[in-house]
């Protein structure tokens, strides 16, 4: 497999799934602003769309939507226990979690990777509505459950703490929200998901 990434972006969260599977694949950074990957062919002859992730699952065939993408992968490997079975309720709270992370906190974070500063009160409106997605989350975890769906990591886990770890990024604390701070930090501990972040350069290999 080839999986199309920008480091750091959603797509991350497809690598850590493919480490956690032990999936033997390749991986090509895009340049979305140019279009380009970096070994120089015309991303949007791939994914027309110009965004990330796109995962090659053979040639000529390409897959795209990280939530869709997320749930193709575990079903390659059900044993491992990374998505409920398809068909039952646990599946549909997995989807849930899935298109929560993809239509409301992903797109929260959306304008501070405008390309430009925020005004100030465009920068309050943007913290009012992240928060409050943020909320969501603790809500979700109240039960002092270590991952989203319970017990288990899956890989809606991934994909919230892709997102939720830009909040660093962009400057905003998540100390407001004890349960998912810890999270956070509970997936950052795992083998596979500091493994994807070296590969990103996101985290020195030494500390790793
Ligand atoms: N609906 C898409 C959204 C993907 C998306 O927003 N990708 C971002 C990175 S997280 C991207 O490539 N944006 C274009 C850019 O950064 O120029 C999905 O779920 O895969």
């Amino acid at each position: 497999m080839l999986l199309y990434f920008k480091p750091g972006a959603c797509s991350l969260s497809v690598r850590i799934i493919l480490n956690e599977l032990n999936l033997p694949f390749e991986s090509v950074e895009v340049d979305t602003q140019t279009g380009m990957t970096i070994d120089g062919a015309d991303y949007r002859a791939i994914n027309p769309k110009g965004y990330v992730p796109a995962l090659q699952i053979e040639p000529g065939i390409v897959l795209t939507e990280n939530p869709v993408i997320l749930q193709y992968l575990p079903d390659l490997r059900p044993q491992a226990g990374l998505a409920p079975a398809a068909g039952t309720l646990d599946r549909i709270r997995l989807q849930e979690w899935l298109n929560f992370t993809s239509s409301e906190l992903h797109k929260a974070f959306g304008p501070w990777f405008s390309g430009r500063a925020l005004e100030e009160n465009e920068q309050s409106r943007a913290e009012i509505n992240l928060a409050r997605r943020i909320d969501d989350v603790e809500r979700g975890l109240s039960d002092g459950r270590c991952f989203i769906l319970g017990q288990t990591f899956t890989v809606a886990d991934a994909y919230l703490f892709v997102v939720l770890n830009w909040s660093g990024f962009i400057g905003f604390d998540l100390a407001r929200w004890p349960k998912v701070a810890a999270h956070v930090a509970r997936i950052a501990m795992r083998p596979a998901v500091r493994a994807a972040l070296v590969a990103e350069g996101l985290l020195q290999e030494e500390t790793a």
